[in-house]
């Protein structure tokens, strides 16, 4: 009788030490790496024009093709909209001067957004499969 009840203790510690364990690994294992896949990136590019606001963007949608449920296109919308948004708040010491950065920052975010767009299903797919979404 104590050696089934032993059993069940020790089964039911084992059950919440993996859970714990999972749980643990998974937050450890969702990194955003800022803008780039990860072998390289243009962070310190960005901040060096004044758009570091930017990175965290990239990093949101790193995060974003990391969790399971979310799509591709969704993420990539999303980001979008996170680049434009943080374009314009962009601020200079005059009107005109504000004017040259969001429009710069625009363009950057552009080609931000199309590189993401040519390239961006392969991260999605690794991304998805490193986290256990989808199989392969
Ligand atoms: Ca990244």
């Amino acid at each position: 009788m104590t050696r089934i009840s032993d059993m069940c203790f020790l089964l039911l510690l084992l059950g919440l030490l993996s859970t714990v364990h999972r749980i643990h690994s998974d937050r450890q294992r969702r990194k955003a790496n800022g803008c780039g896949p990860g072998y390289f990136n243009i962070d310190a590019d960005l901040r060096l024009v004044g758009e570091g606001s930017l990175i965290s963007c990239c990093n949101a949608h790193d995060l974003c093709y990391d969790t399971c449920g979310r799509t591709q296109t969704s993420c990539d919308n999303d980001f979008r909209v996170c680049l434009n948004n943080t374009c314009g708040r962009l601020r200079g010491w005059f009107e005109w001067w504000a004017q040259v950065r969001q429009s710069a920052c625009r363009l950057d975010g552009k080609t931000l957004y199309k590189v993401v767009d040519a390239i961006g299903s392969f991260a999605y797919n690794s991304a998805q499969k490193k986290h256990g979404c989808i199989s392969g």
